[in-house]
């Protein structure tokens, strides 16, 4: 994950300091004595012109040392060389800038989180007094703290359930799932339930994608091999009708949760969002998750908000983070929103599901 950003840090650091480095002591400077004063006439030197000279070139000399030498413009300003203090200066950030830019959109970061990191961490960065050994800590730790204002710390699932659960009004947690067409929503709906009964918290599955060929089987396969029930209708029938059935079940038999497939679709289909404002408005889930793939990069943002805009998601679950090995769409999603990424999808299996750790996501970067 971000496996470039360590090495990077340390080079633009390596970079300043070099820039940093004292200047060579230039060499003394011999005091040059005008040949008049010593050769006032062709013969006889006159000594007392002559010491008088030397004393006011001796006297020049000083004064020139002890008048400090014109600040230096480049990536810092040496602003007290004696202790070896740099500033990191806004013209030359911009070089660098371009190049965190690259690394960032390189590991799926969308351009626009992009640009808002890279102001951050220059207000952060630009002007402030360092030590030269300072500078790699600076920039990581600025980044760092970016990063974590970012990321909006996950909750526990199954928490939230105990919650409603131990309510007097027994009313089951329900949970929707979202996203555009094989994002990996039905097997992220297996891999939840299958955690869910392995804590002793019980489900059923709605099968409410009706429209996509051989979901309803799709999703029946899974329940089977987990063990919790799928409420079903037929192919075209009322997806909201679907989930509230669902619902009504899980009171009536005491479910704890119950789980909603929904079908995919794309962000743009304005027809296909109302479709799923309907199916919200029908069975008030407690949680909204967006499902999105993490290689998605860019065009997760688009997604997400779209999404967003129409249902108002509570959280996402970032699968096939056993192909992207890079974390940028965690970062992009996770701003753009300001939900918490609640897991990251790593495989097939239904324990290829891990909560997202957020210290570790962030060690992972390198920062
Ligand atoms: N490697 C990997 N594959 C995954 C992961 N999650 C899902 N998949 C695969 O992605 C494909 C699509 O997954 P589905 O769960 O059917 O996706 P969906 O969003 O329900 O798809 P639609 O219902 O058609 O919109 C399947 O082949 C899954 O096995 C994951 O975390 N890692
Ligand atoms: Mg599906």
């Amino acid at each position: 994950m971000f496996n470039k950003l360590r090495e990077r840090i340390q080079n633009w650091t390596k970079k300043i300091t070099e820039k940093a480095k004292e200047p060579e002591e230039e060499p003394k400077k011999e005091i040059k004595v005008p040949m008049k004063a010593i050769l006032p006439g062709v013969y006889e030197p006159d000594l007392d012109k002559l010491k008088e000279t030397v004393e006011e070139l001796v006297k020049q000399e000083k004064q020139k040392e002890e008048t400090p030498a014109p600040e230096k413009e480049g990536f810092f300003k040496r602003i007290a060389s004696k202790v070896n203090k740099v500033q990191i200066s806004e013209q030359d950030f911009e070089i660098y800038s371009e190049e965190l830019e690259m690394l960032l959109l390189e590991n799926n970061v969308a351009l626009e989180v992009a640009e808002k990191m890279i102001k951050e961490l220059k207000e952060r960065v630009i002007g402030k007094e360092l030590l030269k050994k300072e500078i790699e800590y600076e920039i990581k730790d600025s980044l760092r703290t970016i990063v974590e204002e970012i990321l909006v710390p996950p909750f526990d699932i199954s928490e939230k359930i105990r919650e409603k659960i131990s309510d007097q009004a027994k009313e089951p947690y329900v949970i929707l799932f979202c996203g555009i067409n094989g994002s990996g929503k039905t097997t992220t709906i297996a891999k939840i339930a299958d955690s869910l009964v392995k804590k002793k918290i019980s489900c059923v599955i709605a099968a409410s994608d009706t429209f996509r060929a051989a979901s309803i089987e799709q999703i029946k396969e899974h329940a089977e091999k987990i063990g919790v029930k799928v409420i079903s209708s037929d192919y075209g029938s009322d997806p909201a009708s679907v989930a509230f059935d669902a619902v009504k079940y899980a009171k009536k038999n005491s479910i704890d949760c119950v789980l909603v497939d929904t079908a995919g679709r794309m962000h743009t289909a304005k027809n296909l969002l109302k479709e799923i404002e309907k199916i919200v408005k029908v069975c008030k889930p407690d949680l909204k998750i967006f499902v999105g793939e993490s290689i998605t990069g860019n065009d997760a943002i688009e997604q997400v908000k779209s999404f967003n805009w129409a249902i108002g998601i509570d959280g996402i679950v970032l699968t096939k983070a056993d192909i992207d090995e890079k974390g940028g769409t965690a970062l992009s999603v996770g701003y753009v929103t300001k939900k918490p990424i609640l897991y990251l999808g790593t495989g097939q299996a239904y324990s290829s599901i891990e909560p997202f750790n957020k210290q570790k996501f962030i060690e992972r970067l390198g920062l």
